[in-house]
């Protein structure tokens, strides 16, 4: 091992359980194409793209240069009252790769920062049309928006929202879709559930339509263990929204940039939403930048009162950093001259054979996939959940394939240049770790 136990003490590592990595330390010292290199020597298969983040791989030579060249150019612009040349551009590409509708876009550093902007646009909005009264955001059971507290508040992970307190008032939540009994093992989405959606005809007779300013949910839910939109669920949610004045927002901070085959899932699902968050895979990863794409009408909303007056009173130091923007632009072309979405597209249905062989292993109760994103549910053992994920995690580890485990779920989320034979090695790696596990 590299650094030292005792030079481990002083970071505080984000969502992991601290004393038991600091006795036992994953350390990843370069990275390179698919593989991570680790401080052992050791190259790690990463089936889980960084953190959702990495689609064209690690350290695309493409992405490299251009962020090596911006930060030799103009490393920081001035972001407000002045900007830079390169995020006019990358502001286009993106509206250009987004629903013809979302046609302006509002850049952040993550995915956190996305969420509470669009939360915010949201409430704006209505204000700004006389409807002030529109204050109240629906969330949904199970949702992850991030960590900042208009994000915990209309998540709905229990963890993450307990130790926090009363965050920010007028929230309600819909129910999860996820529902072993009905849709255990389906293939892509489920054909179970397009009813839930009718629970937001429930809150809004609750609360009545005039207090509801927006729903938010992730087409697919991520964090949360990968759960796929029942058929019809999303199209029914956008038809109650549109019906009662309230505005939709798409989480696609993992599903945007090609994880299900289109630039957004609101493509693959075929229904526009006001906003779209995004994040990750805006840069592949590699520095960090977010963005709310909103369509004209909201952006024109806005628009209005004296012309030398701020119309949003609201934005981030680093909006639109200039080598984020550079990373951005690079990673715009990979995508399409290495024709990515098209692959994701040719490999999803290799994926999701691959994903389903796994049925009937040990400790199994479902599979989920769609594009090239994957789940494996295990049974949690007696008294101890996630206890087994855990054990399963290790077990790759040691094999060589990085997964990501949350609650007793592994999910996977492969870089868009993967192959055949490597799905085959992720899939067989988890099989033969989960017949070992107790
Ligand atoms: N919204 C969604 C839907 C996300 O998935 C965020 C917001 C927050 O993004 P930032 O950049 O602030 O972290 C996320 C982040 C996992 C995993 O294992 C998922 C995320 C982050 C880390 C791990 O699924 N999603």
């Amino acid at each position: 091992m590299s650094i030292s136990p005792a030079a481990l003490e002083s970071y505080w590592l984000p969502f992991t359980a601290n004393r038991d990595f600091k006795t036992n330390p994953r350390i990843i010292v370069g990275a390179s194409g698919h593989h991570y290199q680790t401080d052992d020597g050791r190259q790690v298969y990463d089936s889980f793209s960084g953190l959702w983040t990495s689609g064209l791989g690690h350290c695309h030579p493409k992405v490299v240069e251009a962020v090596q060249k911006q930060v030799a150019t103009l490393d920081y612009a001035m972001a407000f009252q002045a900007s830079h040349d390169k995020v006019f551009e990358l502001a286009d590409q993106l509206t250009d790769l987004a629903p013809q509708e979302l046609n302006h876009v509002f850049f952040t550093n993550s995915g956190s920062e996305s969420v509470d902007t669009a939360l915010k646009i949201a409430l704006a909005y209505h204000r700004s049309r006389g409807e002030g009264h529109r204050t109240r955001l629906i969330g949904r059971e199970r949702g992850y928006h991030g960590v900042g507290f208009g994000g915990i508040s209309v998540g709905g992970i229990v963890a993450n929202r307990k130790m926090f307190g009363t965050m920010l008032a007028g929230v309600d939540h819909l129910p999860h879709t996820h529902d072993l009994a009905h849709n255990a093992f389906s293939r892509g989405l489920p054909q179970w559930g397009a009813h839930l959606a009718d629970e937001l005809e429930r809150l809004v007779t609750l609360h009545d339509a005039s207090t509801i300013a927006a729903v938010i949910v992730e087409p697919i839910a991520g964090s949360t263990g990968v759960l796929m939109p029942p058929q019809g669920y999303l199209q029914r949610l956008r038809q109650i929204c549109d019906k009662h004045g309230i505005l939709l927002i798409f989480d696609e901070v993992i599903t945007g940039f090609g994880r299900t085959g289109e630039p957004f899932a609101a493509q693959s699902f075929a229904v526009t939403p006001d906003l779209i968050t995004c994040a990750k895979g805006l840069t592949s990863g590699a520095i960090p930048m977010g963005g709310v794409l909103a369509t004209k009408e909201i952006y024109d909303t806005f628009m209005t009162g004296p012309e030398n007056m701020i119309e949003f009173f609201h934005g981030y130091t680093y909006s639109g950093h200039p080598m984020a923007a550079a990373a951005g632009l690079a990673t715009m072309d990979v995508y399409a001259a290495e024709g990515l979405l098209q692959r994701v597209n040719e490999l999803a249905p290799v994926w999701e054979d691959a994903i389903h062989s796994l049925k009937g292993l040990p400790h199994v109760i479902d599979l989920r996939n769609y594009g090239l994103v994957g789940a494996v549910e295990l049974e949690p053992a007696p008294g101890a959940p996630m206890k087994r994920a855990m054990e399963v995690f290790t077990g790759c580890w040691d094999e060589g394939v990085l997964i990501r485990t949350t609650g007793d779920n592994i999910a996977l989320s492969p870089p868009f240049v993967i192959d055949e034979s490597q799905i085959a090695r992720i899939v067989d790696t988890i099989g033969r770790v989960l017949k070992k596990t107790a």
